[in-house]
């Protein structure tokens, strides 16, 4: 499909979702979540080689630096939960996409922008990557989900604190508090994140989407994660990639998976 604001690219069983607003930062607007709810709802899921997706932002400076503010006129209450929920759904495909969803932070990662990227599997960060949840400097609370993950990602005390002072930190930071899996030279984000997604690539399908499942059963309140593992181990067991990943292995080779 051709996007107004995002550019998709495919190279190696990998998508490249970069959002493509450069003159606003990146910023997200309307535009910006129906067009990736479109990918991870309908684009992503009918790509039989995908193995894994990249979201960066246009240029140098950012990766998003927030919801669009300019879209924020006119909210009412009744529209402001709309538009929450909506965001929480979109971020919600992706948290929950089979394939691993990689955030290649390149700069500016604030508010909307953070939530975006904590909604990713991992974050790798270039050394000029900045982030925060500013919100409160608006009047308001976060309105994507960064109350959640941000504690998810580096518990209560170091969150309570970065929401509250709505303080901005240095990609070195967000590796020692545990918001992103590594820091790397500004402009390598792009090439780190491929790096782990072909190494991924390499591993049984099937495995790898329950993975994602089991690790996101623990976030969630209604599911029990635990349970959620055994059921998984059991499906596992029964299918084409586990005989071969087994016999591969006593064979002393390199297993050939199917995604069955
Ligand atoms: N929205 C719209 N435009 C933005 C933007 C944003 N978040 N951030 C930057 N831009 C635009 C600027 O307006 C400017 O446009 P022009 O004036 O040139 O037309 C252009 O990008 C370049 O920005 P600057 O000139 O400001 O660039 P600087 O290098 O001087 O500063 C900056 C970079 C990142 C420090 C600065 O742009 C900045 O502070 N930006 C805003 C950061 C921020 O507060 N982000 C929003 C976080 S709040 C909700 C759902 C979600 C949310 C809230 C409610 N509900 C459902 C109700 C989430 C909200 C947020 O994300």
């Amino acid at each position: 499909m051709d996007y107004q604001s995002l550019i998709v690219t495919y190279e190696d069983g990998i998508a490249t979702i970069t959002i493509n607003r450069e003159r606003a930062l990146n910023a997200l607007n309307k535009v910006v979540f129906s067009e990736l709810r479109h990918f991870f709802s309908v684009e992503g899921p009918a790509q039989e080689n995908l193995s894994g997706v990249i979201i960066t932002g246009a240029g140098e400076k950012a990766f998003a630096a927030g919801a669009d503010i300019k879209e924020f006129a006119g909210l009412n209450a009744e529209k402001a939960m709309a538009l929450s929920q909506y965001g929480h759904e979109v971020f919600f495909m992706i948290e929950q996409f089979p394939k691993p969803v990689i955030a290649a932070v390149n700069g500016f990662s604030l508010g909307g922008g953070c939530e975006l990227a904590m909604a990713c599997h991992m974050r790798i960060a270039g050394a000029k990557a900045r982030f925060g949840q500013p919100e409160v400097n608006l009047g308001l609370t976060p309105g994507y989900a960064g109350t959640q993950r941000l504690i998810q990602l580096i518990g209560k005390s170091k969150a309570m604190e970065l929401l509250l002072t709505a303080d901005m930190i240095k990609a070195d930071e967000a590796l020692s508090l545990g918001l992103v899996n590594h820091v790397v030279e500004q402009g390598e984000e792009v090439a780190k994140a491929k790096e782990i997604l072909m190494k991924i690539g390499t591993k049984a399908p099937l495995a790898v989407a329950k993975v994602i499942e089991c690790v996101n059963a623990y976030f969630d309140k209604t599911a029990d994660g635990f349970e959620h593992e055994v059921k998984s181990f059991g499906l596992l067991a029964e299918t084409e990639d586990f005989v071969e990943g087994a016999k591969a292995f006593v064979e002393k080779r390199k297993a050939v998976f199917k995604g069955k």
